[in-house]
C-alpha cells in the first residue's frame, strides 16, 4: 500500500479561533483520512520534544509557550503523499509568504501564530507520531469512497 502517514496540528491560536471544523473539513475534502484525531493540552516536555530541532534559535521559547498555551488539535492523516500534501496545503511558514488557497494563506497572518504544523518528511512524520499519540489512539478503517480518491 502506498499510502503514507504524516503528523498535523491545529495550534493554539487555531483552536481558540474555532478554525477546527475549517481545517479538518479542508484536509478531509482532499480526501485525506483522519485516522488520529484528539484535542489535547501538550505538556511542556512534549512541546520541547517535538520541536528539539529548534533549540537555540531565538524564537525557540516563544515556540513552545505558544504550543503549551491552550489546547491543540492533533491529527494523524493518511493518504498518497499525504507529508507533501499536508505540508502544500498549509502553506509557507511565514503567512506573508502563504499562497491564497493554503490553510496559512486564507486563514493567518503572522509567523507566531501561523495556526498549523505539518510533518515536513516521512521521518519526521514517524517522530511525531510517536510522540503525540499511542498505538491504540489510532484507527484503521477503510472509508467507502476510498476507491474513488485513490486508484
Ligand atoms: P514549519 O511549521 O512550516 O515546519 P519551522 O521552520 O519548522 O516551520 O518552524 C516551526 C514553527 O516555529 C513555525 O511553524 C512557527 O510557528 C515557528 N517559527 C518559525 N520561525 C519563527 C520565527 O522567526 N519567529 C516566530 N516563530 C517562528
Ligand atoms: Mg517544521
Amino acid at each position: 500500500m502506498s499510502a503514507e502517514r504524516t503528523f498535523a496540528m491545529v495550534k493554539p491560536d487555531g483552536v481558540q479561533r474555532g478554525l477546527v471544523g475549517e481545517i479538518v473539513r479542508r484536509y478531509e475534502a482532499r480526501g485525506l483520512k483522519v485516522v488520529g484525531l484528539k484535542l489535547m493540552h501538550v505538556p511542556r516536555s512534549l512541546a520541547e520534544a517535538h520541536y528539539a530541532e529548534h533549540k537555540g534559535k531565538p524564537f525557540y521559547n516563544g515556540l513552545v509557550d505558544y504550543i503549551v498555551s491552550g489546547p491543540v488539535v492533533a491529527l494523524c492523516l493518511e493518504g498518497k503523499n499525504a507529508v507533501a500534501v499536508v505540508r502544500a496545503m498549509n502553506g509557507a511558514t511565514k503567512p506573508w509568504d502563504a499562497t491564497p488557497g493554503t490553510i496559512r494563506g486564507d486563514l493567518a497572518l503572522d509567523i507566531g501564530r501561523n495556526v498549523v504544523h505539518g510533518s515536513d518528511s516521512v521521518e519526521s512524520a514517524k517522530r511525531e507520531l510517536d510522540i503525540y499519540f499511542s498505538k491504540d489512539e489510532i484507527v484503521d478503517w477503510t472509508p467507502v469512497a476510498h476507491k474513488w480518491v485513490t486508484e
